[in-house]
């Protein structure tokens, strides 16, 4: 067989998010973000780990574009903090703020590097929750228009790839049903449909409006995607994936692509009172906007096994692991639907996260069949325990060796049919991690700080001089 090939012009990147790395929270006339407030709470994260400092992004962006041009990245991306354009989440714009991103965005044209933007990575302007609820709320719809459009119009010479919204179905589910992320609702079934609903209308504005402003330009959203597989072959888990696809995975990516709520699903929410309400003018919207995606944005970290969940079964949304003592991850599930057990064939990570290279490259060829769109790989990385040795190295072979078995699954995708035009690892730097902490790392590069403080001086672990090279021969050198 020949050797697996990348295109040409594939763009070898890494991400990042403005909350996790940015720090500056109250400077140059940043407002407040949900983010800002939720980590005041005591408990709601590891150590009560907070983004007041982050990695001092806002500071040290030019270190940190400068190490990503040695490294010779093709794109960064990064989303933009709502709160410190519009501090008010509406109105006039702080030209501080906004000259940050220009700065930021300069700086990697300068090198080459083509910017990715985020429009939402999950912190909404403090000041939009106090006034309607935020995403609860239909009118959060135009505020995001107008946000998005500003930057549509503001940066359409110079950002050509845009990400409308971050995981949709992680932090509208982490938010309104686990209660792990602002705002804590849990079990907010039906108002965790309606907001989805909300986000949905906010994402197909936002594209109708960007292809007027920018028809050549690329806009997806971005889906953390977690196939599944169903225990064996007994019907009844079979049936089980099938049903959980529908409610975990095409709820959203039918959406993005069709415009349409998966059917099956759709009906047996409306039975239990929760099903969101689909306006016809709704529906003509999605389905413009869905005709208008350039492509589908993947975040794939796992995969899963669906197992019939009998009525009486597993009712829990699942512990999860936080602190990254293997083990303490619990069994989640739907009673009368689907339970998610534990895959024998995999390994998993410290924080009990599957590692499955594979299930990248069936992830790529599930969406290309399912919807025939190009694909992002927006995020894929390993979270893990980094040491800083006292020559200042990071040894992490074993990230070397998680993203080495990812990548070379997404040139077998490209060899089979799928059209993949960029690969974003989590992370570029080391940087926060929601509820995990400073102490779960991600980056190329390492950074000198813990849940209490640091240098914040930056390291190049050998993972850094590895993705150089992967990039420098275009993926053959693994
Ligand atoms: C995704 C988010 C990222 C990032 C990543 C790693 O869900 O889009 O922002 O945090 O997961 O997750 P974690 O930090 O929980 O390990």
């Amino acid at each position: 067989m020949d050797k697996l090939q990348m295109p040409a012009n594939f763009l070898w990147g890494s991400a990042s998010a403005a909350y996790q790395i940015e720090g500056a929270y109250q400077e140059d006339g940043k407002g407040l973000s949900n983010w800002d407030e939720f980590v005041k709470l005591p408990g709601k994260t590891y150590q009560n780990s907070t983004g007041e400092v982050a990695v001092d992004h806002y500071h040290r962006f030019k270190e940190d574009v400068a190490l990503m041009a040695e490294m010779g990245l093709k794109t960064y991306r990064f989303s933009i903090s709502w709160a410190r354009l519009f501090p008010q989440g509406r109105g006039e714009v702080n030209q501080a703020g906004l000259a940050f991103y220009e700065n930021l965005i300069a700086e990697c044209l300068a090198y080459g590097i083509e910017p990715m933007v985020t429009l939402y990575h999950w912190d909404i302007p403090q000041a939009l929750e106090e006034a309607y609820g935020g995403w609860e709320s239909p009118q959060v719809i135009q505020d995001y228009l107008d946000y998005a459009h500003f930057l549509f119009q503001h940066f359409k010479d110079k950002v050509n790839y845009w990400i409308t919204i971050n995981e949709q179905n992680i932090f509208t589910t982490f938010g309104w049903m686990t209660a792990l992320h602002p705002p804590g609702k849990l079990q907010q079934e039906k108002l965790f449909y309606q907001v989805n609903h909300h986000v949905f209308l906010a994402h197909a504005q936002a594209v109708i409006a960007f292809k007027e402003i920018m028809p050549n330009g690329k806009i997806g959203a971005s889906f953390a995607y977690s196939p599944s597989y169903a225990l064996d072959c007994d019907p009844k888990n079979a049936m089980s994936k099938l049903d959980f696809d529908d409610l975990k995975n095409f709820w959203w990516m039918d959406v993005y692509a069709y415009g349409r709520y998966p059917k099956s699903a759709y009906q047996h929410l409306a039975k239990k009172g929760v099903a969101p309400v689909v306006s016809e003018a709704d529906s003509e919207l999605l389905v413009k906007a869905a005709s208008k995606i350039d492509f589908m944005g993947v975040n794939y970290y796992q995969t899963t096994v669906c197992e019939y969940n009998p009525l009486d079964g597993v009712a829990s949304t699942g512990e999860m692991n936080t602190t990254g003592k293997k083990g303490t991850n619990q069994i989640s599930g739907v009673p009368g639907i689907y339970k998610n057990p534990t895959n024998p064939y995999l390994k998993t990570t410290d924080w009990d996260w599957t590692i499955d290279p594979m299930g990248l490259r069936y992830a790529c060829k599930e969406i290309t069949s399912r919807y025939n769109l190009p694909i992002i790989i927006s995020e894929n990385g390993l979270g893990a325990f980094d040491e800083l040795t006292a020559d200042h190295h990071i040894h992490d072979d074993y990230r070397i060796d998680y993203l080495a078995q990812h990548i070379k699954e997404l040139m077998i995708a490209v060899e089979e049919g799928s059209d993949i035009w960029a690969y974003c690892t989590w992370s570029f730097t080391d940087l926060l991690s929601w509820l995990n902490g400073y102490q779960k790392r991600y980056g190329f590069v390492y950074v000198d700080r813990s849940e209490s403080g640091g240098s914040l001086d930056r390291y190049k672990k050998d993972s850094f001089y590895w993705y150089k090279e992967v990039i420098a021969s275009n993926g053959q050198s693994i």
